[in-house]
């Protein structure tokens, strides 16, 4: 394919989640969330900002919607806050949250746009957090279960894309090993390393239980993902000895071992699991099976990598750190490394050996110090360098015959960026908090020139 055409019919989307831009905390019966929680305890969250108002999208969906049309995009993620649909976690199920949901959906069908909706982005009730722990304990993966229900039962006739679970790693072993930074919510610190991999093993556990209820209860056809952030180990250079180092370094990077690698295989690393040893979670009969479900695709969320090389010591390759004064973008964690796109969709296909799986980058964006210029404009031509560079390593991915089917850009707006606040936007639509008005920054008109296109501009 010439000038970075993609091939036709592949998805073009952007997205949020719930806690991010909802706003309206109380509003509609919602209940607290461990979020709620986490970002009213002094000191968790920069300038003790909170989720409370965001981006007030629950009152402003009509026109986010409008902004969606204007960009150009037929498929949209979002989240649904499980303390809308069941406000204490289990039990009673609230009608008036699975409305807002059910309003927010019809009217991007109205508009042409396709929702594919997350049921898990890290707002767990707090309510569970009180009686159990949350994911320390393995009923909440069946709490959840019952959750899912509820609400593919109720939204099932409207939404055929579900993704089950948001990037497992960041509240399990970022929320209970909390010297961790940023912490996450609940922020609990937990006595050992066993625990916080038996906290990720009950999210896997959810996600299974997840696949099964959406599949039962499902009233029409639909397709159902995991969405990943697994950590892409990128060979320092492409020679055969580097690739096969970051193949072998991949097993061990960041949680992969104990997360992606049972989901899509169905057994934990063994690499992870001898470094584990006693650490390793205890898995009861039945649970790998459980978790490794026949999946329609993964949700592959991408923002950096590690530089990997071949070494000549016992496991046969090293990480590499980065030099002081290697760029990044406005995180301290967003080193600036788009071959990590490729490399990411590769390791699905060949590390994982998935090549059957189609992927769709659910999440691929940066942090930049954003500014509105004198004549009320958002210039934002480092967001728009990020964006294509990791625009141009997918299309190589594709142009390979890797089998990536869509792209969705984080984020469609500016938003609540957890630990950080709203001091850090990753949207391509500038929000202005106090007046709550969305200002698209150059990077959103440059986005809409890609999708008109189906290519990189
Ligand atoms: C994540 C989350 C998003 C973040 C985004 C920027 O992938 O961490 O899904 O909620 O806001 O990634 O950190």
């Amino acid at each position: 394919m010439s000038s970075y055409q993609f091939p036709e019919g592949f998805l073009w989307g952007a997205a949020t989640a719930s806690y991010q831009i909802e706003g309206a905390a109380e509003d509609g019966e919602r209940k607290p969330s461990v979020w709620d929680s986490f970002s009213a305890t002094p000191g968790r969250v920069l300038n003790g900002d909170t989720g409370g108002v965001a981006c007030d999208h629950y009152h402003r969906y009509e026109e986010d919607v409008k902004l969606m049309v204007q960009l150009g995009i037929k498929h949209y993620r979002f989240s649904i806050a499980w303390p809308r649909i069941i406000p204490d976690g289990r039990g009673a199920v609230n009608e008036e949250g699975v409305d807002f949901y059910k309003r927010l959906v019809d009217c991007l069908r109205e508009h042409g746009i396709t929702p594919h909706a997350t049921l898990f982005h890290w707002d767990s009730p707090q309510a569970l957090e009180n009686l159990y722990g949350s994911w320390q304990s393995r009923e909440m993966a069946f709490d959840f279960a019952d959750y899912v229900t509820a609400v593919v039962s109720r939204l099932g006739d409207r939404i055929s894309h579900w993704m089950t679970i948001n990037e497992i790693t960041c509240f399990t072993h970022l929320g209970y090993a909390v010297d961790k930074e940023p912490p996450h919510a609940p922020g609990t610190r937990v006595s050992s390393l066993k625990q916080v991999w038996q906290t990720s093993h009950h999210a896997l556990l959810a996600h299974g239980l997840a696949c099964q209820a959406i599949r039962t209860i499902s009233p029409a056809r639909c397709s159902v993902a995991l969405v990943d952030n697994l950590s892409v180990t990128v060979p320092i250079h492409e020679s055969p000895v580097h690739i096969k180092a970051a193949k072998k370094a991949f097993h061990t990077c960041g949680e992969n071992g104990g997360i992606i690698f049972p989901a899509l295989t169905g057994a934990y690393s063994p690499a992870l699991l001898e470094q584990l040893g006693v650490n390793a979670p205890d898995i009861q009969e039945g649970d790998l099976e459980t978790i490794h479900q026949p999946l329609d695709a993964l949700g592959f969320n991408i923002y950096t990598g590690t530089y990997v090389r071949a070494a000549d010591n016992e496991v046969g390759y090293e990480f590499l750190d980065l030099p002081k004064g290697y760029p990044r973008m406005h995180m301290p964690w967003l080193n600036i490394l788009p071959e990590s796109m490729y490399w990411g969709i590769r390791h699905i296909s060949e590390t994982l050996g998935r090549e059957d799986l189609p992927i769709l980058i659910t999440e691929n964006g940066c942090a930049s110090q954003d500014e509105v210029n004198v004549k009320g404009e958002v210039i934002d031509t480092d967001r728009i360098m990020y964006l294509r560079q990791h625009l141009k390593s997918a299309h190589r991915a594709v142009s390979e015959g890797y089998p990536l089917k869509g792209y969705f850009v984080w984020s469609l707006m500016d938003n609540f960026e957890w630990a950080w606040g709203y001091d850090r936007r990753f949207g391509i639509t500038y929000i202005d908090y106090p007046t709550q008005q969305r200002i698209p920054k150059a990077s959103f008109d440059w986005y809409r020139e890609c999708i008109r296109g189906n290519r990189v501009v």
